[in-house]
Formats: structure tokens, sequence, C-alpha cells
């Protein structure tokens, strides 16, 4: 088989490259190692910025997103049992969306279905061979056979635990990372959210947050031990832990109900320096990983995305390199940036094992300064919002 890109991973990296490069003719193949279904019973993330609405609409797939997604203007911050809004319109005449990663996959799926796109589902050892050449190709099996698809190019869109990153040699490649001692123990009811903006809570047993996906679906996170397992958390221990880290008014009008999914994600900080290598280049998951806490992740996934996407068509086009080339270097500038700001409010939210009663104290001064400070409020909302592409 041969295509312009290979693709490898089919999560939203993947599929939104995908789609994108097909509206401006350009061919690729997604291979992808679990099944659609699969994919599809991830839940993760909830709130996308403009710059990805705005792709998804450039995409083609944002009918839905314009209709059901519910735009943000703001959040609420919760500690020391009061709490505060905090306008992003206000601060910087940019709202967020909330529509969950599960939804924006379906589109995407459902579009490069519809397009006839080429998505290989179940591949098994995945090799990308000599993208350091001028004819990189890539091997995997599927249903017990093996196959191999020439390329021009190949985009490592096969998330934290995929082979991409892992093609670039140990000489070139350079790691930064960073494990906090706790985890997000997650939530999904089919319950009304407990209010109409997100919650981000500092409470003295820990971070909590109130998000959602739809006026009768709740996501709610409650920072957790790193040995916790999801077995031991029972619904009801979950909603009593969460109560008793939300302000008393909130914690009286939560609604609770069953779970229909209960997962508990570690949270680590990580990025892969170069992005590229050859004609090899990693996009999202694959080279970078935020704590959820600024709800980064799908984010920057997109702008590498953006990246990537205009330096292929700048190249099928015109044949300028210029996009390709710098593709590392511009996509790293602002997954640097992201990272910041993530660990930044990892670090004001949550309670970590090993702080002292001053560091707690300057937590809460932060905090408090944030709520007084229109200058604070506007950096965050900034930040929250998406750094420019
Ligand atoms: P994905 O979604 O991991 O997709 C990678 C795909 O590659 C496949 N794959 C392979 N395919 C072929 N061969 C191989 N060898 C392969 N190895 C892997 C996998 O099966 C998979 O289908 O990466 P991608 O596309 O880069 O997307 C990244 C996002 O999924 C991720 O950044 C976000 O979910 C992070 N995240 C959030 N991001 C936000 O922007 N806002 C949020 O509110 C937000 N909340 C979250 C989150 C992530 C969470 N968890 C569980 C990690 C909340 C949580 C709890
Ligand atoms: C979510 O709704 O899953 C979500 C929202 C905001 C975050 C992280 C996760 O910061």
């Amino acid at each position: 088989m041969r295509t312009q890109v290979a693709i490898i991973g089919g999560g939203p990296s993947g599929l939104l490259l995908s789609q994108l490069l097909h509206r401006k003719g350009i061919d690729s193949v997604v291979l992808e190692r679990k099944t659609r279904g699969y994919v599809l019973s991830r839940i993760r993330a909830g709130i996308l910025e403009t710059g990805l609405v705005a792709l998804m609409r450039e995409a083609g797939v944002a009918d839905r997103l314009d209709r059901e997604g519910f735009v943000h203007d703001g959040t609420h911050i919760a500690f020391d049992g009061e709490m505060f809004g905090l306008s992003f319109t206000e601060h910087t005449g940019t709202p967020v969306v909330v529509y969950g990663q599960t939804e924006l996959t379906r589109d995407l799926y459902d579009a490069r279905e519809a397009a006839g796109g080429r998505i290989v589902f179940n591949v098994e050892d995945v090799v990308i061979n000599d993208t350091d050449g001028d004819a990189p190709f890539v091997t995997y099996n599927v249903a017990g056979k093996s196959e191999r698809l020439d390329c021009d190019y190949v985009a490592g869109c096969d998330g934290f635990h995929g082979v991409s990153r892992q093609t670039i040699p140990l000489d070139i490649r350079k790691e930064y990372e960073k494990v906090y001692p706790f985890g997000w123990l997650g939530v999904l009811s089919e319950t009304p959210p407990v209010n109409d903006e997100l919650i981000y809570s500092n409470s003295r047993r820990g971070f909590a947050l109130c998000s959602m996906r739809n006026a009768n679906l709740s996501r709610y996170y409650i920072q957790c031990s790193l040995s916790d397992h999801v077995e031991d958390w029972t619904d009801q221990a979950f909603w009593d832990e969460l109560r008793r880290r939300l302000p008393a008014d909130v914690a009286d009008a939560l609604v609770t109900g069953p779970s229909i999914e209960k997962s508990i994600a570690p949270l680590r900080s990580f990025v892969t320096e170069p992005m590229q290598w050859g004609r090899l280049f990693l996009c999202g998951d694959a080279a970078h990983i935020v704590p959820p806490t600024g709800a980064k992740g799908l984010n920057t996934a997109a702008s590498d995305v953006h990246y990537l996407y205009h330096g292929l068509v700048d190249f099928y086009r015109d044949g300028d390199r210029t996009g390709l080339d710098g593709y590392s270097q511009k996509a790293l500038a602002r997954i640097w940036q992201a990272e910041r700001f993530s660990w930044s409010m990892t670090n004001l939210l949550h309670r970590f094992p090993d702080q002292s009663t001053f560091d707690v104290k300057m937590q809460a001064a932060d905090l408090a300064f944030l709520r007084d400070s229109p200058s604070a409020q506007r950096l965050l909302a900034q930040n929250y919002v998406g750094l420019p592409y």
C-alpha cells in the first residue's frame, strides 16, 4: 500500500490531521492499534480552546460541536470554603467550549468514514522505517498478515505509550519529566452538573473538580493517592469525599447518582525534544503530557496538528519545506507554555504529601491574590483559553 502521509494512531490527533489533509487533497492512511469502539470508550478531555474549535470547522466536522457544545465564559475557583468567579471573556474576549473528546473523536471517525478515508484497526507490531532517508515505510501486522505502507512522511500520533517517539534514536531524543505524587479519580454520572461553570477546588482534603459534558451528564474528579484502586472507591464514598472538598452551598446542591464510568489517571508532565526526526513528526500525547489541571492535553495536540498540517500543505502545494523544517521548534515553543501553565495550576490547586504549613500558606496567598487581582485573573484567563497558534 502507498500513501502520502502515514498516520500512526487513530485518536483525536491522528484523525484530525487525516481529515484536514483530506480536505486539501492530501492522502493519508491511519493505523490504529485498537478498535473504534475502544477508542470511543475512553473518557478524557472536556474543554476545547477556540483554536481547536476553529480547526474542527476547517476540517468540516464542527456541525454538531457548534450545535451541542456549551460555550463557557469563565470558571469558578474555590478555596477555604469560599468561591469566586473568573471571567475568560471579560479578560480576553474569548470563551472555551465544553464538548467531550469522545464526541469530537466520534465526529472525526464519522467524517473519515463518510469520505472513504483509509483507517486500519487492530494493527500490531507497527515499525517505522527509514524516516531519516527519502523513502520511509511502515510495517505492521493485521489479522495475522504482515503489511507494508510506503509514504512520503510519517505522523506519530500514537499517544504516550506508542512506538513513534521510541523510533527517534536515544542520542538525539531528550526527555523531560515530572511525576506528581497523586492521581485523579474521575466519575461520569447522568446527573445535572452542580454549577453552570466548572469549579476547581483547593480544599484541606485535596483537589476536586466539578465539570460536565451536557445538561444531564456530569464529570467530577477528586485528587487521590497513587496507591488507590478504582474498585476500592464505591460511588457513595466518592460522592461523600467530593462533598467534603466543596464549599457547603455547592455540596448541598450536588445531585448524585450511579457512576457510568470511574477511572484513576496518574498526573505527569512530560516533553520529548525534538518533535521531528527526518520525515517523522510527533503530534499530541506521543510527544508531551500535561497534568489535566489546565485542560491542555487535547488542546496542545490540536496546535501540533495545526503546525504539521500547514507544513504539509505548504510542501505539497508549493514545494515549500519551511513549515516542515521548523515544525519541532514552533510546536515546542507553545508546548512549553502549556506545560508551564498546567504545572502552575497543579501546584496552586493540589495538596502535596510533603507540603509544609508554610507551603500551604503560600498557596492560600496565591489564591487570595488571584481572587483580588484583575491582572492575575487576566494571566490565568489568557492561558486557559489558549495562547495563539
Ligand atoms: P491518544 O488519545 O492517546 O490517541 C493515541 C492513539 O494511538 C493508538 N496507538 C497506536 N496505534 C497504532 N500503533 C501503536 N503502536 C499505537 N500505540 C497507541 C491508541 O490506541 C490511541 O487510539 O493521543 P492524542 O490523539 O495525541 O490525543 C491526546 C488526548 O487524548 C489527551 O491529550 C487528552 O485526553 C488529555 N486530557 C485533556 N485534554 C484537554 O485538552 N482538556 C481536558 O479537559 C483534558 N482532560 C485529559 C483530561 C486526559 C485525561 N486522562 C485520562 C489521561 C482528563 C483526563 C482524565
Ligand atoms: C473534564 O471535563 O474532563 C475536564 C475539565 C477540565 C479539566 C480537566 C478535565 O481541567
